[in-house]
């Protein structure tokens, strides 16, 4: 038997390369790849980076969906599908819409892989393939990636880990909460080391949404990793700015940069975004030194958008980026994900512009797909773009750098935080107006 994995690409604009900071190891496939039993031949293809070969013969094809690239995905599991090859998807944007995906593959995981993977191939084995299957996931422990299937592929240099899964928060915006019913399941620390230490490199990237959603335990891990010396960077919630303890220990274990959401600066979209906690706890500015005070880099996210959203709001959150030296700074609109809370509120306002903008044949990325409350769409996307492109310029590159516990801690994240600003603002204009699920199938053409 022999299957054929594929990690799908959003798109590119014609005559342009694929997003280089998008280009990671896809950690999906390697855990699909180690639950597949030995006597299973396994291809895999990453459509970010290689041409798909359609003609291929196989005995499944299993993609991983996102909303983002669903419309692309759909078109690949078409290509197989019509030469009577059965496709099965899964991932976060099948389980929040499986009737949708139902209706472009023969199989739908609803939710987690590691419990009905195995079943999935031997359904395939004897043809009795079931529309859906949903089993979640009791228990964390004895997973290891099989990381060999990325061999020869161009990967950014940063390898992915997990330590958890899911986040106790429900914010109102986000996949993750729908995902796991605002549930959070751990992975045994010593799997977690063990995995590293197997790994060559030193750089990693912990990709939980919220890797210290229980401080214990995140302590207990952080001291586990630090002889193994490694520098990483993962996502937290603000909350490790109140644990000086937490902070001493994460750097000692080799944290350079913590990706945290602080959405906005106004207390009334935070209430909106059921987020409220990131503003009851202290004042940002305060927060922010003590995390910098341990020599720890910020990556902050904003999401715009939310109705007391003005163009004055826009800036004055802009500014706060700027003063606040951040390392590197995303300045999102709210885009409404399906199944999510915002997706239903957004419906029930009767502000959706488009039901399902991840299908649409004219939907960009970085456009709006909801009428906001006091811009025209196309208004708010452009301020949301200039956000982004005038904080990667050279004078607030400038500005920004005398951040001398954050942005320039040791001469290499100097020099990385110099490279990933000045690169931004290109890429800034690289990913704005991607027509989504195009422009792949040329991709050598435009190397
Ligand atoms: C790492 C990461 C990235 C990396 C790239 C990763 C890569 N390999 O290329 C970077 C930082 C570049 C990135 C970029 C973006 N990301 Co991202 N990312 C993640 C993150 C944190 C981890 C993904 C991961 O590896 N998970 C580990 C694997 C093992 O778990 P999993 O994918 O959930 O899969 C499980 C199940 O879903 C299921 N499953 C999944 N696929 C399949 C397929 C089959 C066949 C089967 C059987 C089962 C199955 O089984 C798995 C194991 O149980 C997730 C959040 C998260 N915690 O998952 C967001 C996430 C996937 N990203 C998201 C988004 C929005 C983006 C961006 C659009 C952000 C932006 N505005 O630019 C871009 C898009 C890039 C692109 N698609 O080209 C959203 C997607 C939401 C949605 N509804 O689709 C997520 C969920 C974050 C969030 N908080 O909402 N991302
Ligand atoms: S804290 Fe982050 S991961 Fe958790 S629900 Fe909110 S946005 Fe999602």
């Amino acid at each position: 038997m022999k299957i054929i994995l594929i990690m799908p690409g959003m798109g590119k604009k014609k005559n342009t390369s694929y997003v280089r900071t998008w280009q990671m190891e896809p950690l999906i496939i390697a855990q699909l790849a180690s639950l597949t039993p030995d006597d299973v031949e396994i291809a895999f293809y990453d459509d970010r980076l290689e041409q798909i070969p359609y003609d291929e013969d196989c005995d499944l094809v299993g993609i991983t969906v996102e909303t983002y690239t669903a419309r692309r995905a759909y078109y690949i599991s078409s290509q197989f599908r019509k030469r009577g090859i059965p496709v099965v998807v899964g991932g976060y944007h099948p389980t929040l819409l499986p009737e949708e995906a139902g209706e472009y593959a023969d199989a739908v995981v609803i939710g987690e892989a590691e419990n009905v993977w195995n079943q999935i191939l031997e359904d395939t084995k004897s043809k009795k393939l079931k529309k859906y299957y949903k089993e979640p996931l009791t228990s964390f422990a004895g997973f290891f990636p099989d990381r060999s299937v990325f061999a020869g592929k161009n990967y950014v240099k940063l390898n992915l880990i997990e330590s958890a899964r899911g986040c106790p928060f429900s914010c109102e915006f986000c996949s993750i909460s729908e995902f796991y019913s605002s549930t959070y399941k751990t992975r045994p620390i010593e799997d977690i080391t063990k995995e590293i230490q197997n790994i060559k490199g030193k750089r990693f990237f912990f990709i939980d949404d919220n890797l210290v959603a229980d401080t214990k335990r995140a302590k207990q891990l952080f001291k586990a990793i630090t002889p193994l010396k490694i520098k990483w960077v993962g996502q937290a919630s603000l909350q490790i700015a109140l644990d000086e303890k937490l902070l001493t220990i994460m750097k000692k274990s080799g944290c350079v940069g913590v990706l945290i959401g602080f959405e906005s600066i106004n207390k009334q979209n935070l209430e909106k975004m059921n987020k409220s906690w990131n503003q009851n706890i202290g004042k940002y500015e305060d927060l922010i030194k003590k995390i910098y005070k341990h020599g720890i880099g910020i990556y902050a996210t904003f999401l715009v958008g939310y109705e007391n959203d003005t163009t004055e709001t826009i800036e004055r959150t802009f500014k706060f980026a700027e003063k606040s030296k951040f390392l590197l700074a995303a300045f999102n609109h709210l885009l409404p994900f399906p199944g999510t809370s915002a997706y239903k509120r957004l419906e029930e306002e009767g502000r959706l512009l488009k039901k399902k903008w991840w299908l649409s044949d004219n939907y960009r990325y970085g456009d709006y797909a909801f009428k906001p409350y006091h811009h025209e769409p196309e208004e708010l996307a452009k301020i949301c773009e200039q956000s982004r492109k005038r904080f990667y310029s050279l004078p607030s590159i400038l500005k920004r750098a005398s951040n001398f516990r954050g942005n320039l801690q040791s001469p290499v994240i100097a020099l990385i935080y110099l490279i990933q600003n000045l690169l931004a603002e290109k890429e800034v204009n690289k990913k704005m107006r991607i027509p989504l699920g195009e422009g792949l199938d040329d991709y050598e053409n435009a190397k």
